[in-house]
């Protein structure tokens, strides 16, 4: 490797390959980012119970463990979170972020996704909010998540979203980027970028008919791949939509619950 780029992300396995650190590896594998992981979760889906998602936390001093291979043993240039188990699991991570010092941090404040209703502990993602947030770089919630973070009961419109980019802004973080992805407006997939100073809309049009399981992950990787080259959030942003996009559009169904994104698609 000529450049070697070194990526950490701290998330929960998803076994059936298509969200959580198996979409953050093949994100940062395709960006020539080496990749490197922290276990929180192992995620199991039962297909006797229609898929239904169980949850098994990894006990915490293994994941202490683990940062401390990466982060003492090797160092990173940009790191990500995704699904933490608790708010023990969310000290930890502010005390290493603070501890190393590490840089280009990406928070993915995953609460929810498909599969399972809640899959956050309350005190988790109050921890979340209290504890990551002011340390993020960079933070991608969805717009449920963005309207916890910013106490909102919704977002519906984009003057939602600015109202809730600037509140998640003042909690500390230094860049916002809301995801309203398939979840409103109309026709068109809208993301918005707040750095503080400059409300940035992308607009695409909606890809029908397509898998998004892991789209989310898969975003947030990307921006930590950008970043851990030496792109600025808004580079490392837009390219993150457009990677994202076409590999939401070459996405593929797995079996009757669901498919996954193809994330070798940007280079077809
Ligand atoms: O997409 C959210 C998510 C994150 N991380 C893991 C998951 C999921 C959803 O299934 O399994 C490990």
């Amino acid at each position: 490797m000529s450049n070697l780029y070194k990526a950490l992300t701290i998330a929960g396995s998803d076994t059936s390959g298509g969200a959580g650190l198996e979409a953050d590896l093949k994100t940062f594998q395709e960006y020539g980012v080496y990749g490197m992981v922290a276990l929180t979760v192992i995620v199991a889906q039962n297909p006797r119970e229609e898929w239904y998602h169980e949850v098994n936390p990894i006990p915490v001093d293994l994941i202490v463990k683990q940062i401390i291979t990466v982060c003492e043993g090797i160092g990173v240039d940009a790191m990500k979170t995704g699904m933490l188990g608790s708010a023990e699991l969310v000290h930890l991570i502010a005390a290493s972020i603070d501890k190393y010092k590490l840089k280009n941090v990406v928070i993915d404040p995953v609460m929810v996704c498909k599969g399972v209703e809640t899959i956050m502990v309350p005190e988790a993602a109050a921890a979340i909010k209290g504890e990551l947030v002011k340390r993020a770089d960079v933070i991608t919630p969805n717009t449920i998540e963005a309207a916890y973070l910013a106490d909102m009961e919704s977002i519906i419109t984009l003057e939602d979203m600015k109202e809730a980019a600037g509140r998640i802004k003042e909690l500390g973080a230094k860049n916002v980027v809301i995801k309203a992805g398939d979840r409103i407006f109309g026709e068109e997939a809208i993301d918005l970028l707040y750095d503080g100073k400059e409300f940035i809309f992308n607009r695409q049009p909606k890809i029908i008919g397509c898998y998004n399981h892991g789209a989310g992950c898969t975003f947030s990787a990307a921006v930590t791949a950008g970043l851990a080259k030496g792109m600025s959030v808004k580079e490392a942003v837009e390219n993150a939509g457009k990677f994202v996009g076409a590999a939401l559009k070459a996405s593929f169904k797995l079996n009757e619950y669901g498919g996954a994104l193809d994330h070798a698609a940007w280079r077809k």
